[in-house]
């Protein structure tokens, strides 16, 4: 523990904190350097040994970010944007990792964090107006602002399967990665799950496993990345614009650089498909899906990148009976999230790699020495679950937090998440939540999205000091008008037609809201600019 943090702990109840921010991850690291660098008296609280949040867990084979390195990166600081150089297009984790920790260390964040600490609850005292912090080892902190920097995508998921604890093989799941990595070289390796994290874990897995067979219940479509080293012309070029080319991103949709299609699918004729596509396609990465302006809206034009997707893997895989084992056909393209691989689908063609459609035949557990589905077993000496995370609600509903009154968010959100503009929640005033569900999060640039959240949360905090105001809190009506919006605007989109862990639907129980909100990350901006332009207009002020 750093003298910072140890003053803060000896200091316990003899004065409190200004704010509590809960997670090191792009957040957190945000987070505490604008507060302190304010002068705010803030404490970091993290559950791992180290800063990084997503990219300090997931360490798996072939991690790396979808979105270009060269906007998946803060853009806060001109002299860090233009010190730090990316080697690739898309970053593998463990560069991620360094550039969080060259963050951390250039702006001196580690002495505000107390790290393997994770906490276990938050509780609003309302005589006080104090949100009090305790940790899972017992530590208590208190603070007039309590901030959840705790990801949408942290609480790893192993669904229930009978006999696993028998199973005498290795298990890991991709989202909690051992630190020294895993040598699979001999080994029969199953990867249960074919999502983001399997399909860039499968490829290096089966490069070193004796043998690979990959458990899909649910096809995902994947587009090529089309990785590579970034040239210095290219890094030079970005760095010379980037503000501007950054004030671009903020004002797209989607807070990346794509290049977005203004038509329909349906104004332009298949051979102009085939043109468009195949371009997208020979590029790389996830600006495919933005080729016509109604692919998630429309599913006639949604079918025409999806069958052009079915096509390439049909070319790609060898054998029919696996590419169309492996073609989704019962959802449209971009309603689960899109896959980024390198490799993925050709990795079916090596001999030592096997497909197991465990939807007609569904793993029903495990013994000592195998995975066991409804009609076969296979022997294995280590299982991966690929399987994904309670995502968006699972940390936050993890820890006990309680609001005015005493009531807690479990109840609150029984029925599904409600926030206003997913940064606040009626009933838990000086709370914020980072890119909390119903707002554009994981369907945007997180790294942008986060920043705005930072931005708009500090701005907020600093509007109350000046003009006195203890107390913010959301009202009901504002949060269920935005709700209600989050959710019609997710109606008029194909989202509901796939079961995707954005509906809650990989978790068993969890109930099905489209969590994220799907309007635009530009649209969204400007809501909440003009919630602080209308005097923080549906809070409610003491
Ligand atoms: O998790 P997922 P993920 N039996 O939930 C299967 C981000 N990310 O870790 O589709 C059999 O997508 C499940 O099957 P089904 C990105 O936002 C980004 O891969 O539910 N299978 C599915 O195939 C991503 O979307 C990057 O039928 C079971 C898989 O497990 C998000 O994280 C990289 C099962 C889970 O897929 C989550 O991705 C990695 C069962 N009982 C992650 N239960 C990049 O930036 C679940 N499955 C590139």
């Amino acid at each position: 523990e750093t003298d910072y943090v140890t003053d803060k702990i000896s200091e316990q109840g003899a004065q409190q904190l200004d704010v509590v921010v809960v997670g090191a991850g792009f957040a957190g690291l945000y987070l505490v350097h604008k507060l302190r660098s304010l002068g705010y008296d803030v404490l970091g609280l993290e559950a791992a040994a180290d800063v990084g949040g997503t990219w300090y867990w997931n360490r798996y084979p072939g991690a790396r970010c979808d979105v270009e390195s060269l906007q998946y990166s803060y853009s806060f600081s001109e002299e860090l944007q233009q010190e730090w150089r990316w080697s690739e297009r898309f970053a593998p984790q463990p560069e991620i990792l360094a550039y969080l920790g060259h963050v951390a260390d250039r702006f001196d964040l580690r002495r505000s964090f107390l790290f393997n600490t994770r906490v276990a609850s938050a509780r609003y005292e309302e005589s006080a107006n104090l949100w009090s912090i305790a940790t899972e080892a017992g530590k208590c902190f208190s603070a007039r602002f309590c901030i959840m920097a705790t990801g949408n995508l942290s609480v790893g998921r192993i669904p229930e399967f009978a006999g696993l604890q028998d199973f005498a093989g290795e298990i890991y799941h991709t989202g909690n990665w051992p630190h020294e990595g895993v040598d699979f070289t001999g080994k029969r390796v199953g990867v249960v799950g074919t999502g983001s994290s399997a399909v860039q874990s499968i490829p290096p897995i089966a490069q070193q496993a004796e043998h690979l067979y990959v458990f899909q219940r649910t096809p995902h479509f994947s587009v090529p990345a089309r990785n590579g080293p970034i040239e210095d012309q290219y890094d030079s070029e970005w760095k010379r614009n980037y503000p501007a080319q950054r004030a671009k991103a903020r004002s797209t949709r989607s807070g990346v650089l794509y290049d977005y299609g203004t038509k329909s699918a349906l104004e332009v004729d298949a051979g102009e498909h085939a043109v468009e596509l195949g371009r997208r396609w020979e590029k790389g990465g996830t600006n495919f899906l933005y080729a016509y302006n109604d692919t998630l809206r429309s599913e006639a034009s949604n079918q025409i990148s999806a069958d052009f997707v079915r096509e390439r893997i049909g070319e790609i895989v060898i054998d029919p009976t696996v590419a169309d084992k492996l073609m989704p056909k019962d959802y449209p393209i971009g309603t689960k999230r899109i896959c980024v691989d390198t490799d993925f689908y050709a990795t079916f063609n090596r001999p030592n790699v096997t497909l197991v459609d465990v939807r007609p035949s569904p793993i029903t557990g495990f013994d000592q020495t195998s995975l066991k589905t409804a009609d076969a077993s296979y022997q294995l000496d280590a299982v991966v679950f690929a399987t994904g995370f309670d995502a968006m609600t699972g940390a936050l509903l993890k820890m006990d937090i309680v609001g005015r009154n005493g009531h807690s968010l479990r109840d609150k959100w029984a029925e599904g998440p409600k926030t206003y503009l997913g940064l606040a929640i009626a009933g838990f005033p000086n709370m914020f939540i980072v890119t909390g569900p119903g707002s554009p999060s994981v369907l945007s640039n997180v790294v942008i999205a986060i920043e705005q959240h930072v931005e708009w949360i500090v701005d907020c905090i600093e509007k109350m000091e000046h003009e006195g105001i203890a107390t913010i809190e959301a009202e009901e009506s504002a949060q269920q008008e935005w709700v209600d919006h989050v959710n019609d605007v997710a109606c008029q989109t194909l989202y509901y037609q796939a079961n995707s862990w954005f509906l809650g639907a990989n978790v068993p129980g969890k109930p099905r809201i489209f969590m994220p909100y799907v309007g635009g990350f530009d649209t969204y901006v400007a809501k909440c600019d003009d919630v602080v332009r209308n005097g923080y207009a549906g809070f409610i002020k003491t």
